[in-house]
This record gives C-alpha cells, structure tokens and sequence, in this order.
C-alpha cells in the first residue's frame, strides 16, 4: 500500500493527485448516501417524528372512517395503530393520510406515509412493478357482486349486459375484466373512484350491479337506504389477500410491520387480550412462548430495534386479531362478517403467523 502511494507521488503531480483524491472521496460519500437512502431509515423518520403517517382509504366504514368527532376507526385503523404502538409507545400517535384507490401507492412511493393499511391486495405486480413490500395477510378476502333483488338475478351468471359499478385502479376491475370474459358475457363499466361514489352511482341507478372485495360489500349494504332490498350474489370471482404494504428498500421498516401483524395473530391464538397483557407482562411466567411475546425473557424487541414492550404496547393499544374483527367487522356490527378464513388456524381457518423466537 505504502509503495502504491509512493509511486503515485512520483508519477502524478500534487495538483492532479489532489483532485483524484477529491474525486474519490466524492464518489464515496455518494455511494454512501445511496447506502442511506436504500436504507431508508424509516423507523428512525417515525421516532423523530414522534407519528406514524399511516396511508387508509377515504372512508369505508369498518375499515376506515372517522366517526363524529373526527377520531379514526375501524379494522385497518387498529393496524396503524398497533404499528405506532409498538413503535412510538400508544395508538394514538397516528396521521392518517386518507387516499383513493388509485393514488394510495404513488402517495406510499413519494414518502407521504410510512405504511398503508388500505384494503389492498397483495400481487406480484404491485410487489415487482410498483415496489411495495406486503406485510401478512390480515384479510382473506374475495370479489363478489351488490344487486337490487327486485332485478331477480340469483346468480352472477346471469349478469350478461348489466352496467357495472367498479372503482379505478383496483385489481377488483381486472377481475370483473378476466370473468366476463372467460364466461363470454359483455357488461358496461360506470367507473368510479371512492366507494362513497359508488354508492351514489349505485343508488341512483347508474349502475345495475355494484363489484368489489366482499368486505367491502358487507360495509356498503349496511350503508343503503335500506339494506334488506339488496343481496350479495353467492359467486366469489377471485383471491383478495388484503394485507399492509411498505415501499420496497427499507428491510428494518418491513421487519416491523410484518411482526407487528404475527404478534396481532399470535396474540389471539395465546389468549393474551387487551384486557389482560398488561397484568401478564408483570412477571416472567413458565410458558417461555409467552414470555418472549412479553418481553420478559428474550430479546426480540431489541432485534427488531424496538422496546422490549413492543408486543405488550400494541395489544394494550387494540387488543389481539380476534378482538380487532369482532369490534369493526364482526357479527355484532353492521358488517356482520363471519370469522370464515379468517379464524384462526386452531380454529379452523387460515390464519397462520410465523413464531416469535
Ligand atoms: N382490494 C382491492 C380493491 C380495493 C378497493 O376497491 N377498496 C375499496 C372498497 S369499496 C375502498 O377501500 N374504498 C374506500 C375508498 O373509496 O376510499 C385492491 O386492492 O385493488
């Protein structure tokens, strides 16, 4: 090394050999910035923030809306808040940046949240194309179809012709594309770009049957006039694997988010509440499973870079899985939706979170 530099001195003069070294040193700290910005750092942006910018939707209630006094609430909204939880201590440090269909990644790609809850499914364009990066699926779910019974149609084989209520940049308007389709029917599309929209379409008869995940649907009968004049068809025409998503680059920021949504399942699946967590963190128990859940033995916050308390702060925040769909999706809400896929895999449906070890 010594030599290189002493036939470097002799070979170029002071001036060149100083500009090469600037030059150097240049393209060092530009590929160490490259280094940083891949790296993205959004943990540290969240805690210096003191807030999590959480990307939802624009209103579907049961999912994401605010209620009367302006506070957030629903499904997705307990996900936002168990992530700022874990992270920042409470539930409550959240900004929600409410989004369209068809904005919602451009608006998580430029930065303008750090997360997105948002009824979304998971695909490979949108994980390969778009660069996001899903975190577990937290919704099983599947596109069905919304229809005034006085139509009499029982089935969505019969749906030849009808116009069709569908929202823009949605894997919902690909399927209904792929299905008509493969069953050689024609329909005409009345597009829109809220539900609130499609709702007013759909109302007034601008369209004859309205399509979208079946969630979705169960929130949207709940919201007509009267909700007993429309069905949902019995057909699911596709897989909907509704699940949060981070831009693809920052692997620590994904970590976070994907282990908070397991500790959420693994919650329900341990018996470990709202209501509960608190006390059962207290003291280190003889269920070593437990234990590390609760930060009382083991280091798995540390590993994610979080408090040992991350677990314990997101339960306390909103309770477990179980507790989160009963409270905005469950049969004593307007939803009424059923566990079905949704359970638990000790319950019988496929709800399935890797370990905490
Ligand atoms: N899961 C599908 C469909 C998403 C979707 O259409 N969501 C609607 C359901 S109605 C929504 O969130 N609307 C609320 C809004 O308009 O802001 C996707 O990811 O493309």
């Amino acid at each position: 090394m010594f030599d290189s530099v002493l036939k470097l001195k002799t070979t170029y003069s002071k001036e060149v050999l100083g500009m090469r070294v600037t030059k150097f040193l240049v393209i060092i700290a530009v590929l160490f910035s490259f280094t940083v910005m891949a790296d993205a750092g959004t943990l540290e942006d969240v805690k210096t923030r003191g807030k999590l910018n959480c990307i939802v939707s624009s209103g579907l209630a049961g999912f994401a809306s605010p209620d009367e006094k302006g506070n957030w609430q629903g499904f997705d909204v307990d996900f936002c808040r168990a992530v700022a939880a874990a992270v920042l201590g409470s539930g409550d440090k959240v900004k929600f940046v409410p989004t369209t269909n068809k904005t919602r990644f451009t608006q998580l790609n430029a930065g303008e949240g750090d997360i997105l809850f948002r009824n979304t499914t998971e695909t490979l364009s949108r994980d390969a194309d778009l660069k996001l990066t899903f975190l577990p699926v937290n919704y099983y779910d599947g596109q069905g179809f919304l229809i005034r019974k006085s139509l009499g149609v029982t089935s969505a084989t019969q749906l030849a012709g009808a116009s069709v209520c569908i929202q823009t940049g949605t894997t919902t308007e690909l399927n209904l594309a792929d299905y008509f389709r493969a069953n050689k029917m024609k329909y005409e599309p009345v597009n829109t770009e809220t539900n609130e929209e499609s709702i007013v379409a759909y109302e007034s008869k601008r369209c004859d049957v309205y399509t979208t995940d079946a969630s979705a649907l169960a929130s949207t009968r709940a919201a007509l006039k009267k909700p007993s004049d429309h069905v949902i068809l019995p057909e699911i025409i596709s897989k909907e694997p509704l699940g949060g998503a981070v831009r693809h680059g920052d692997d620590r920021w994904a970590d976070i988010g994907k282990w908070v949504v397991n500790a959420l399942i693994i919650a329900e699946e341990m018996g470990i509440t709202q209501k509960n967590v608190k006390e059962l963190a207290k003291k280190s128990g003889n269920n070593p499973g437990m234990n590390r859940f609760l930060g009382t033995e083991g280091s798995m916050g540390e590993m994610l870079g979080l408090d040992k308390k991350w677990a314990v702060n997101a339960i306390s925040a909103v309770g477990n899985y179980g507790e989160i769909f009963e409270r905005h999706l469950g049969p004593k809400t307007p939803l009424a939706l059923e566990r079905g896929l949704n359970a638990s895999w000790k319950a019988g449906g496929i709800l399935y979170a890797a370990p905490i070890r």
